[in-house]
């Protein structure tokens, strides 16, 4: 199984993929973790750049989520990184 299509059309999982607005995976996906291997040449990287781990997703996102909140990372990166609090300045000593 390499591939994912809603209703399991050309050979795909037939199951709804769980996919955002954007069309990339959710938490709960039944793509995760579920691409066949060895799989069709597919980039150590997927779409985001993220790194495909020992058992990759299906499709051209491979769902990463370092900190186990249910939200991918590259979606936090994207939308949370200007929220999160700064760093302290670095304090040089003047002698
Ligand atoms: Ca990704
Ligand atoms: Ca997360």
């Amino acid at each position: 199984m390499n591939s994912i299509v809603y209703g399991g059309g050309w050979g795909g999982l037939p199951a709804d993929p769980v996919l955002t607005p954007a069309g990339f995976l959710r938490h709960g996906s039944p793509a995760i973790n579920t691409a066949s291997t060895p799989v069709l040449p597919v980039s150590a990287k997927d779409i985001h750049g993220e790194v495909r781990g020992a058992n990759p997703d299906l499709g051209a996102d491979e769902y990463v989520d370092s900190d186990t909140d249910h939200l991918p990372d590259f979606w936090e990166m994207a939308h949370l990184a200007a929220s999160l609090p700064m760093a302290p300045p670095t304090v040089i000593p003047t002698g």
